[in-house]
């Protein structure tokens, strides 16, 4: 993971940090009432950690993904092979077309689709096919600046979204219930819902209140070393 992509600037990852990390975050989504399934490390790909961005699961189908970075295309090998086990319909995305998982939001039967340097018109124009299929919808979100939509949204079920900088004011989230994150604080928008509980990211002391005072319950984790590589709390797993 040392050699993982990145824009951040902040240094090299501590592997061995990032290892107790990431026991940390598993940790968590047992407490949250989860069944864990850990892949196993490949080592040929520093980003695999990053699973969210390598498939899309639905509760009727999982879509492996065609990553958009040239250096991740190798990562659906593996997980295809977890996801068997777990799903009847597997679909794929295919080039031309490149999703990552990261771009892509499920909101109840809706799925937001981010337009990014990863991900490209036609992937979406597949994934909105296929998610068409199985009775859900799909619309798109054009980015900006941030590598991913998740990077910058999260939605925490009924009805409420954080959000922050270049998607606060996009009209396609007008009808959720918005908290507002802060720029300053942005890189903890990226925070996870499971089961009532809200992961947020160590750090962040306005973003965690906001989510607790709409009535979450947060548990704090430290990612501190994903971050280094562009990663964060969704990232790292894959929720079905
Ligand atoms: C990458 O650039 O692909 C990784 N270093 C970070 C991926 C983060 N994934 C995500 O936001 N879903």
């Amino acid at each position: 993971m040392v050699n993982g992509l990145t824009t951040a600037n902040l240094g090299t990852p501590d592997f061995e940090l990032a290892q107790r990390q990431h026991e940390q975050y598993i940790d968590a989504l047992i407490n949250c009432g989860l069944e864990v399934t850990i892949c196993k490390p490949d080592n040929d790909y520093p980003d695999s950690t990053f699973v969210e961005d390598i498939a899309i699961l639905t509760p009727k189908c999982a879509i492996i993904t065609n990553p958009g970075a040239q250096t991740r295309k190798g990562e659906t090998e593996e997980i295809k092979n977890v996801l068997t086990g777990f799903f009847n319909n597997i679909e794929h995305i295919q080039n031309p077309g490149t999703v990552d998982g990261g771009d892509v939001m499920m909101a109840g039967s809706h799925f937001y689709i981010g337009l990014s340097e990863r991900t490209n018109d036609i992937g979406a124009k597949q994934l909105i096919k296929i998610l068409g299929r199985f009775g859900f919808t799909g619309s798109t979100v054009r980015l900006e600046k941030f590598l991913h939509l998740k990077s910058g949204v999260a939605y925490l079920e009924d009805n409420n979204m954080v959000i922050t900088g270049e998607f606060t004011d996009n009209g396609a989230f007008r009808k959720y219930n918005l908290f507002k994150v802060d720029d300053k604080e942005g890189y903890a928008a990226n925070c996870l819902w499971i089961n009532d509980f809200v992961l947020v990211a160590k750090g962040f002391p306005t973003t965690k209140e906001l989510i607790e005072d709409a009535g979450y319950k947060t548990i704090e984790l430290d990612v501190s070393e994903f971050r280094k590589i562009d990663g964060g709390l969704s990232c790292l797993s894959l929720r079905f």
